[in-house]
């Protein structure tokens, strides 16, 4: 951040997780080695422009790679996990090789991106080779098949573009590359990815030979594998959180600020392309990623995403379609990281990123990434600030006040994001790992903080005894009368309020609402939504309930305010202030 002498919050920090954030570096990622459950990878791997994320998309059954007709969109390796008739799989995209060998790359990107397709290779089981059927064989291709063929993988040639051409000719050309079969293909429509999938499924491990746990079908049909597993191999714990979904954290932000390098620091290796130019990352990048904490392992699913930038200066056709892919890849997420620069501070275009995640009302963590950059010129003020306070200058500073620990930081961050002040601030840096066990701390917190579901009785008496520290008035002068609420869904949690008017329910009054629900049920880093809705002349208001309830019940004496305790709060609020203030039975 570079106005470390911006005006601090005077107010205590709201958000526990930034308190609880110690000044030391404590990261241990490393030690989370990734442990991947593959049932058997497919990489599809080819000179540029032959169609491969075609391919991949309509093997995926899902627009997930983009496509556009520019060689090189490809960066990364873009994987899917997809079932092919009940046989679960993941299938690798890859950035085409461009490059004879001996020759150099251009820039550090296609370098980076050719690093990639030779890990693709490396970790696949089987391989299909793409050529472009309309173009015939041209010397990439035979570079390609020769760069391939040193994995010792077996390799499935797939002529692409086979839309309309006479396959019987194109198929003695193809045949040079030294394959006894040429499966013809259109990604686009859809031709021959039958034959060709399930021939590259031959290869790949058979789904015996997993453990019993990892996939669903194993658990139906119990396999000769499953009789011999030694059940106390593995712990409960384990077993049941290897059978949950992983948590979805997609990881957003304005270029360059270091999602990749994050991930990549979480994951302890180079699974996507990190570089000093803005724009690197073009496609969603999934990486699954699991950690043993005391003995339960959880899944995490982190997506990366391609830094966006303000829509106007987005011209590029490529750059549209990967800001769109981000924006998916919020709303496909279970909890959203967004990442800021502390270095540049808070933008505009930071602004409108973390707008677009309360649009979508997602729950959230706010990462400062780059502390490293920062850090020592943090040190040095504070430093200052507690000579300033040993000297006992007393005398008001014309200076605006530096910010000198985390938690003022973290303070500031929430005050310029007032909209998103829900979130918990973190400050982490990809480079020296800082913080970056707090980070996955934080969205496990939040993620729980997100599933809870509050009890019926304890909502009604919080809400009652919100509304009747607070009691909004309509302009017409009417008083918001509560029956009864319930939370209605959990991720994001929404509660239905039942009211006698629901227009007296301003946004203001809701926020105040949802201020009041977060201190008394956590909820950090998630969106709180209420709904309020006239009541139905079904339902009845607490109060006449209740009269129903003493009258029924055989007569006995009440025991003055208690009753008023343990009985729905909205009932007695309504009692109490309604016939009073507007004179009305
Ligand atoms: N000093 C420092 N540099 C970092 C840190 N994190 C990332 N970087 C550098 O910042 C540059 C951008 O990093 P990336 O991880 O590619 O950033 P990104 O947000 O994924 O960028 P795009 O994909 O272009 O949106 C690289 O040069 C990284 O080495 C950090 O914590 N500290
Ligand atoms: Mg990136």
């Amino acid at each position: 951040m570079p106005s470390l002498s911006i005006n601090v919050c005077s107010k205590g920090s709201r958000n526990p997780l930034a308190h609880s954030i110690p000044t030391h570096t404590s990261l241990s990622p490393h030690s989370n080695t990734p442990q991947i459950i593959m049932p058997g990878i497919i990489a599809i791997v080819g000179r540029p422009n032959v169609g491969k994320s075609a391919l991949f998309n309509r093997i995926a059954g899902r627009r997930i790679a983009i496509v556009h007709d520019q060689p090189g969109v490809t960066r990364d390796r873009v994987s899917a996990e997809v079932e092919w008739h009940g046989r679960p799989f993941t299938i690798i995209d890859t950035g085409g090789i461009g490059l004879l060998r001996g020759e150099s790359s251009p820039d550090i990107i296609s370098k980076a991106a050719l690093e990639q397709v030779l890990l693709a290779i490396d970790t696949a089981d089987a391989i299909i080779h793409v050529v472009d059927i309309q173009q015939g064989v041209v010397p990439l291709d035979r570079e390609v098949s020769l760069r391939i063929r040193t994995s010792g993988k077996p390799v499935l040639l797939a002529a692409n573009k086979a839309d309309t051409y006479k396959a019987e000719v194109d198929q003695d050309d193809f045949s040079q590359l030294g394959h006894d079969q040429i499966y013809m293909v259109s990604a686009i429509h859809g031709h021959g990815i039958g034959d060709l999938v399930e021939s590259a499924l031959e290869f790949l491990p058979k789904p015996a030979a997993l453990p019993p746990e990892s996939t669903p079908d194993s658990q139906d049909s119990p396999t000769d594998t499953d009789a011999k597993a030694d059940p106390s191999d593995t712990p409960t714990a384990l077993k049941s959180n290897l059978l949950q979904d992983p948590l979805k954290l997609a990881i957003v932000g304005r270029p360059n600020v270091g999602k990749s390098s994050i991930i990549n620091a979480l994951t302890n290796s180079e699974r996507v392309i990190v570089s000093p130019i803005p724009g690197t990352t073009r496609d969603s990048v999934d990486v699954p990623f699991e950690v043993d904490t005391e003995g339960v392992r959880q899944r995490f699913l982190l997506i990366d995403t391609a830094g966006m930038r303000k829509s106007r200066r987005v011209d590029d056709p490529v750059e549209f379609f990967s800001v769109k892919r981000a924006e998916d890849s919020i709303l496909r997420s279970d909890v959203v990281v967004l990442v800021l620069d502390a270095e540049v501070g808070i933008t505009e275009q930071d602004k409108k990123i973390a707008d677009k995640i309360v649009e979508a009302r997602k729950a959230c963590v706010i990462v400062i990434n780059k502390w490293d950059l920062v850090e020592e010129d943090v040190r040095l003020a504070r430093e200052k600030e507690v000579e300033r306070r040993n000297a006992k200058i007393t005398h008001r500073d014309s200076r605006a006040k530096r910010l000198t620990t985390l938690s003022e930081f973290g303070d500031w961050v929430q005050r310029h994001l007032f909209f998103l002040s829900y979130a918990p601030v973190l400050f982490t840096s990809a480079k020296s790992g800082f913080h970056l066990d707090r980070l996955l701390e934080s969205v496990r917190y939040v993620a729980a903080q997100l599933r809870q579901q509050v009890p019926t009785a304890i909502l009604n008496r919080v809400l009652a005894d919100a509304i009747e520290k607070r009691q909004p008035v309509s302009d017409a002068g009417h008083v918001l009368k509560f029956f009864y609420a319930t939370q209605v869904s959990q991720a994001p949690p929404v509660f239905l309020l039942f009211v006698n008017r629901d227009e007296i329910l301003s946004e203001t009054y809701e926020k105040y609402l949802a201020g009041e629900m977060r201190t008394a049920f956590g909820y950090e880093g998630c969106p709180i939504l209420i709904r309020a809705q006239p009541r139905p002349k079904t339902i009845e208001s607490h109060r006449e309930r209740q009269h129903k309830a003493a009258a029924a019940r055989p007569h006995r004496t009440r025991v003055g305010g208690s009753a008023g305790r343990v009985k729905p709060k909205g009932s007695g609020r309504g009692a109490k202030t309604a016939p009073r203030k507007k004179g009305r039975p």
